[in-house]
């Protein structure tokens, strides 16, 4: 009693659901891990569409609620398990700029990134929900530039989900190189948390790898 996992996570490895599995691990709380094989298509299983119509990771279930989204389950796990001190409560004044660094990330970030890496010209300014792409990561620049972390000096869950977002991001080519940026990230990838994840996923990966490869 009291120690049994409440919440899953759908995860496949080395993917945005690699965030949330970093944040679980961060918050120090049980949870039940299943994985998902992307390489094989199990995300579009008629078992893991009734969790996500959309065939995407993350997704977690929490008794019998489903959250899918990235930006909605950071909010929701960090305000869950407030023993791990991850998100600022409510009347907070950290509580707003908070919660704009998480919203940027899925509203601003995530398609503008899509739009570099298919090079693709973004919609016209007054469309885009970014603007264009070089203020939209200039914004984000001079906030983690006033460091250690996003919001001061007290780490939270934003900046899980954008270290481990900065870090695949640059890893892809997909951003300038930029002193404050990398700095930002290392402070992420050298916790424990990052570094045992990434080891589990990479063995994830390759098994999920051989299981698709005939002979
Ligand atoms: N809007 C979703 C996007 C999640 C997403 O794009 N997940 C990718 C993994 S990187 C996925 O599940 N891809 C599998 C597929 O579409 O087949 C979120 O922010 O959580």
């Amino acid at each position: 009693m009291g120690t049994e996992p409440t919440v899953v996570l759908f995860h496949a490895p080395q993917t945005r659901s690699t965030g949330t599995y970093i944040l679980l691990e961060e918050i120090g709380a049980p949870y039940e891990l299943r994985v998902l094989n992307t390489q094989a298509g199990e995300q579009r299983q008629a078992e893991y569409l009734k969790i996500n119509p959309l065939g995407k990771v993350p997704a977690i279930k929490d008794g019998d609620a489903i959250i899918t989204e990235q930006v909605a389950i950071f909010i929701y796990l960090a305000d869950r398990f407030p023993q791990a001190g991850l998100a600022p409560p409510i009347n907070d004044p950290r509580r707003g700029p908070y919660l704009r660094w998480i919203a940027y990330y899925g509203s601003c970030y995530e398609p503008a990134l899509v739009d570099r890496a298919l090079k693709r010209e973004p919609a016209p300014l007054k469309t885009s929900p970014y603007g264009e792409f070089d203020s939209m990561l200039q914004t984000l620049v001079d906030q983690i530039a006033k460091g250690p972390y996003l919001l001061g000096d007290t780490l939270t869950a934003a900046d899980i989900l954008w270290g481990v977002a900065l870090n695949w991001s640059m890893r892809f080519g997909l951003l300038p190189k930029n002193a404050a940026i990398s700095n930002y990230v290392a402070r992420i990838t050298k916790r424990k948390s990052f570094i045992d994840v990434s080891a589990h996923d990479t063995q994830l990966a390759a098994q999920h790898a051989a299981a698709v490869t005939p002979g």
